[in-house]
């Protein structure tokens, strides 16, 4: 909770960073997405994982200002490379807090006011502990963000207590997979039949499916005949700063 004084004098200092990780469309081979993941380089700390400080945001009533620091820079981020015509969308974490929370989409009203990147390549990531607390008040937020044209992706997909069935009932765009059983899916029976279902389930239901993870090409493989849509991981990329996805999208031209 120290911490947590520093940190709006830290977002103006420059020291909080935020870095992306690719999402690799797997039909068409190239990154057609990024992921927006935040780190606090502390000036005698040293690097500070998300893990440590966002909890922290989120009891000490930061992380909605802490978020609109995130939108704002993956807007002007993702604004660069989409005028460099690279056809590029960007996903952004929202902690439950926020999700539950009617006074954020004003805020994120004012960004999208500035029309630096359209809505529809923006898409929000929750995860089911956002959603299970107060299900019907999280569905009419979300609705709020997908009537503006923001996309919504279920996070972390398998580890909460959720079915596809209650997923149903939001309305979301896209759903990831969680890495606990996408790492080995090629490699053990149970794993690959929960990843195979999950993609079909999903895709019923109209969704876009991401497996997160993903740290070899056999994994991949498996994912491609599986008909998963996106594939996410160390095989792609570690995340990385904005200027390293410029030089991964420009060698893959
Ligand atoms: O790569 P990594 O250590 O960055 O991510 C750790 C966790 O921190 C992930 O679960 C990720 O969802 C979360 N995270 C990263 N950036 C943000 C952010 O801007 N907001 C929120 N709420 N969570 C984030
Ligand atoms: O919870 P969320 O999925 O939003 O956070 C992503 C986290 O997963 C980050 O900490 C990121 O560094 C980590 N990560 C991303 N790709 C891989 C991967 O292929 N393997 C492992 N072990 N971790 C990954
Ligand atoms: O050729 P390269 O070493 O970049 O590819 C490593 C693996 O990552 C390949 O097996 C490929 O399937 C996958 N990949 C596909 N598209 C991309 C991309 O746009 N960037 C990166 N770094 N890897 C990609
Ligand atoms: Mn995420
Ligand atoms: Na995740």
């Amino acid at each position: 909770i120290v911490l947590m004084g520093e940190l709006d004098q830290a977002i103006e200092c420059g020291q909080i960073e935020v870095h992306y990780q690719p999402k690799l469309s797997i039909a068409e081979d190239r990154i057609s997405s990024v992921e927006a993941l935040v780190r606090w380089r502390h000036p005698t700390r040293g690097m500070i994982r998300p893990d440590i400080f966002i909890p922290l945001a989120e009891q000490a009533d930061r992380i909605s200002a802490l978020t609109c620091f995130v939108i704002d820079r993956t807007m002007r981020d993702l604004a660069r490379w989409q005028l460099e015509g690279f056809d590029l969308t960007a996903a952004i974490n929202i902690s439950a807090t926020l999700v539950a929370e009617p006074s954020f989409v004003e805020a994120v009203d004012a960004l999208l006011g500035r029309q630096l990147v359209p809505p529809e390549s923006l898409t929000f990531e929750v995860t089911e502990s956002a959603t299970l607390a107060e299900p019907e008040r999280a569905a009419t937020i979300l609705r709020g963000y997908r009537d503006r044209g923001i996309g919504v992706s279920m996070d972390d997909y398998g580890t909460g207590q959720s079915s596809l069935s209650y997923l149903r009932q939001l309305p979301l765009t896209e759903l990831k997979i969680d890495r606990s059983f996408v790492q080995h899916a090629h490699l053990n029976r149970p794993d690959e039949l929960m990843v195979q279902s999950t993609i079909a389930l999903a895709h019923d239901l109209g969704l876009k499916v991401v497996a997160e993870g993903v740290e070899d090409e056999g994994c991949l493989a498996f994912l491609r005949s599986a008909g998963c849509d996106m594939a996410q991981g160390y095989l792609v990329s570690r995340p990385v700063p904005a200027l390293v996805i410029s030089e991964l999208l420009g060698q893959r031209e």
